[in-house]
């Protein structure tokens, strides 16, 4: 894939991180600098929507007053004791997740990978301390076509090449089955007494923004339940209000938690994009079976992450931003609809709430969704593709109406364009 660089500035940057940094990303030629609300500048000043949020890590819009505030308070007073002692936060945030979501304990880590391995451990210490499974034999369960991170352990999960390539050897227990699937579900728990956990996104961001069928996640659930192996969602990315509710696998605050996954994994928007911070949440039964000394980390919990934490998920509830994404994730899909009618180089379009994505016309390994991103660039908007031809279109949570209608005409510009250029 060629990009042609700007001179100055960008071109330099580029070039030193060409120079010094790993080459494990291939990112859009632009350079940012600034960012505010839905907008970005890069070094030369000019002006962006942003639709890629850091991949639904920034739902509460770049540098949101209210969290920077909390980070400088808290930065000033303590920012890090280790977990060898106890600080005046993690309490209160472990408090207010469990109230807010509906669980017994939560266990806050830093990256979202971080909180998968965490859940994983969990999940075999389940399966040996109360299900009763014998030996080493418990196994995960994961969905073919998944993304949850890039460790070693769960890395062996996926099946996608270009992630685990010349990686292995693998972490052995680990079992796939088809996403969206519940026969094959069943057939697998009915058949294996020492399956333990089925981890699974709401909503398979990476594989191009795929929505099971309605009966899916409420039939995991049943699944799991009949069969004593725990549900494990991974709302990393589909959580904290990006799908138009607080969380896309069970609606938080139901009395009865109808469909509530048995652990619950969330990262990204946690901490609104401004330091990492993830959280696994389960009940005693799942969460006490790790024991001290048994799991931890220098910076999970640190009162610094916990108090711009706290702050971002109030933000979240004070703006309403899952009812802003739900709205409008209705107006812009349908916009991208009837976009759709008039440019077939979009053949799909489909998402919920604000994590959408359309489906190019092309073959998964042209580069063609990467030049439109290009010309997406150009006329100021920032968008990458996922996986060869989809390209993800998922802005901050804060975005108004008025910019998403000056967003679905900067794409058709876009679009028209490069048909009429090609
Ligand atoms: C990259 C993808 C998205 C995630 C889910 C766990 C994690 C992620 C559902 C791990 C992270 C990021 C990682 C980043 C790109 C991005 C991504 F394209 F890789 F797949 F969003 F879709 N579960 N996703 O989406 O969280 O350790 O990164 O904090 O690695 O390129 P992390």
């Amino acid at each position: 894939m060629q990009s042609t660089v700007q001179s100055g500035k960008t071109e330099l940057l580029i070039e030193k991180e060409n120079q010094y940094g790993a080459h494990n990303y291939h990112p859009l030629p632009v350079v940012l600098e600034k960012g505010e609300g839905v907008l970005l500048w890069d070094v030369e000043g000019k002006q962006y929507y942003d639709f890629l949020s850091a991949y639904s890590a920034v739902n509460q819009g770049h540098c949101h007053p209210r969290i920077i505030a909390a980070l400088k308070r808290q930065a000033e007073k303590l920012t890090l004791t280790s977990r060898a002692f106890y600080n005046d936060q993690l309490g209160a945030f472990e408090a207010y997740l469990c109230s807010l979501f509906g669980y017994d304990k939560a266990l806050v880590m830093n990256s979202g990978v971080e909180a998968v391995e965490s859940a994983m451990k969990l999940c075999r210490k389940w399966a040996y301390k109360v299900k009763g499974i014998s030996g080493e034999g418990a196994k995960i369960v994961f969905a073919k076509g998944n993304f949850h991170g890039r460790t070693i352990s769960v890395i062996s999960a996926s099946d996608d090449d270009s992630a685990k390539k010349d990686f292995g050897p693998f972490v052995p227990g680990i079992v796939q089955v088809p996403y969206n699937d519940l026969a094959a579900l069943e057939q697998l728990f009915a058949e294996d007494p020492g399956i333990a956990g089925f981890i699974v996104e709401p909503i398979q961001g990476e594989a191009g923004v795929v929505l099971p069928d309605e009966n899916y996640l409420p039939g995991v659930h049943a699944l799991c339940k009949k069969y004593n192996v725990l549900y494990i969602a991974d709302e990393i990315q589909t959580g904290i209000a990006r799908t138009g509710s607080m969380l896309a696998s069970y609606e938080v605050g139901s009395t009865e938690k109808l469909d509530r996954p048995d652990v619950l994994i969330l990262g990204k928007a946690i901490s609104g994009g401004v330091l990492p911070v993830s959280a696994v949440l389960a009940d005693d039964e799942v969460m006490l079976t790790i024991q001290p000394g048994e799991h931890g980390s220098t910076y999970g919990g640190n009162p610094l992450a916990c108090a711009v934490a706290m702050e971002a998920m109030q933000v979240v509830l004070d703006e309403k931003l899952a009812e802003n994404a739900a709205r409008l994730g209705v107006l812009f899909r349908a916009g991208l609809e009837e976009m759709a009618k008039r440019i077939k180089l979009i053949r799909l379009v489909r998402g919920k709430g604000l994590l959408n994505a359309i489906v190019i016309d092309c073959d998964e390994h042209s580069d063609l969704a990467w030049e439109i991103c290009m010309r997406f660039k150009e006329n100021g908007l920032l968008a990458k593709p996922t996986h060869g031809n989809k390209i993800r279109l998922a802005p901050p949570l804060v975005i108004t109406e008025t910019q998403i209608i000056a967003c679905l005409q900067i794409i058709e510009k876009s679009l028209t364009d490069f048909v009429s250029a090609s």
